[in-house]
């Protein structure tokens, strides 16, 4: 099968990942692009020079207007790349959703032509492209996936609210259905890819849990240190200043940090890919799924740092008003995808206390102000840490009513906060 020439590129998905990928291809002038999304009002917005993510080379591409982006699926025909940057959450029950991806693959299938290339950038567990994509591309249809058309799988690895490491600059691995094709699309990349490797794995379930392997590696580092942290609490050492100490050990060692939880998409998400992808080969994830009950107790084990702080000052927990700083899942960013703080905020509720919320970054939710956040408060706690609260609640704190302080992202200088008469507690600190 000769494969097209691609001449025309289609980007489905103008989310944090989609979008700034879309503008890089689009700035090539290289490729004809469309960048598509069933989510209209996005389209709208864009359309009228808004960018919905902050990244600053996509927002200055966007406010001049000429992106072409697009809700209206026929301007997919004659496209001979299909990138697909759809979500792919988890359900209630932590198990993989595949419905934006199989959603996708259906759209792109009433446009595949003979020798076109589908491209999965979404965030999937080793096996997904052929027991989840493929089938539904080829269902029903004369052109069949390895023979007329092209599969391969690129893992994005956008890291959000990063100015370094951006789509130009991040080293990707691609796998593909064969490895003549997996040259071509690699090369595809290349041409827009200017300052990173493009590396060709063999297939597409190594490129598949290369993303997972690296996510999941992350997570495991989180609980490790998230462990240390309630151990060391008990033990009465300082991990934040031990972890500081042995981070610098040239090599054989990649510091993590304690704190009140694990959210985001990724790093709180992907794990329960590989669990339930191997359970499905007869293999149980035990350690994974002991770092992910870990990181999913640490929004409990802050209100206890909480309450047995308030009990040492005996300061009751009914009614007594406290200030949660930070709902987004990590610092200076605004996105609540599996949030601790929304966990913390929950608890606090169910034990009694009056919970005044506060984040920059999320606007629609709770007071307008950190003042107005801490005025009358008993106490704080701190849930992500926004360079915005660091910078400006140490001032406000003198003349407020603050009586103790939980640290949920050690973020805080605790000696300056100790000489104002406040109660501070760290994680692990
Ligand atoms: N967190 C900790 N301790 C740490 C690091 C993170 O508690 O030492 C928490 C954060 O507060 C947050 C969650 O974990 O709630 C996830 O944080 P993250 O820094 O991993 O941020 P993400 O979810 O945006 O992860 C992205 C991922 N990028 C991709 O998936 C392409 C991840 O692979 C990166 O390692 C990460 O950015 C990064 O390095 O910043």
């Amino acid at each position: 099968m000769k494969m097209k020439k691609i001449e025309k590129v289609a980007v489905i998905g103008l989310g944090y990942v989609g979008l700034p990928l879309l503008v890089s291809i689009y700035k090539t002038r290289k490729y004809k692009v469309v960048g598509f999304d069933v989510n209209k009002p996005k389209i709208d917005q864009i359309k009228n020079g808004i960018s919905p993510i902050e990244d600053e080379t996509t927002v200055k591409c966007v406010k001049r207007k000429k992106l072409p982006v697009t809700s209206n699926e026929s301007l997919l025909r004659g496209c001979d790349v299909f990138i697909v940057c759809v979500p792919t959450p988890i359900f209630y029950d932590y198990t993989p959703n595949y419905d934006p991806l199989k959603s996708a693959a259906l759209l792109v299938k009433k446009y595949l032509t003979k020798g076109c290339h589908v491209v999965i950038e979404s965030t999937v567990n080793p096996g997904t492209c052929e027991e989840i994509v493929i089938p539904i591309l080829n269902e029903k249809s004369k052109l069949k996936a390895g023979i007329d058309f092209n599969v391969s799988h690129c893992p994005e690895r956008i890291n959000p609210g990063d100015p370094k490491w951006t789509v130009l600059n991040i080293n990707r691995n691609i796998g593909s259905i064969n490895r003549e094709w997996n040259i071509m699309v690699a090369d595809f990349y290349r041409s827009f890819v200017k300052e990173a490797m493009i590396n060709e794995v063999s297939c597409l379930k190594v490129a598949e849990a290369t993303k997972i392997v690296e996510n999941t590696f992350r997570d495991v580092n989180i609980a490790y240190v998230n462990e240390l942290a309630m151990s060391f609490d008990a033990m009465g050492i300082d991990l934040h200043e031990t972890l500081k100490a042995s981070s610098n050990k040239p090599f054989a060692f990649m510091t993590h940090w304690p704190g009140c939880g694990v959210g985001g998409h990724c790093i709180a998400v992907d794990p329960y890919y590989l669990i339930q992808r191997a359970s499905l080969s007869g293999f149980d994830h035990r350690f994974l799924k002991v770092a992910r009950d870990i990181n999913n107790k640490m929004p409990d084990y802050t209100v206890n740092r909480l309450i047995s702080t308030l009990k040492d000052k005996k300061i009751p927990i009914k009614g007594t008003k406290v200030a949660l700083l930070g709902l987004s899942y990590k610092a200076n960013v605004g996105d609540l995808r599996e949030s601790p703080a929304l966990e913390i905020e929950k608890i606090l509720k169910e034990k009694g206390f009056e919970v005044t919320v506060y984040d920059p970054y999320v606007i629609n939710r709770g007071a307008k102000s950190l003042k107005e956040a801490i005025d009358d408060t008993a106490a704080v706690v701190i849930a992500t840490g926004h360079k915005k609260i660091i910078d400006e609640l140490p001032k406000l704190l003198r003349k407020s009513s603050v009586k103790v302080i939980v640290d949920g992202r050690n973020c805080l200088n605790k000696e300056k906060i100790e000489k104002l008469k406040i109660a501070y507690k760290g994680i692990g600190r």
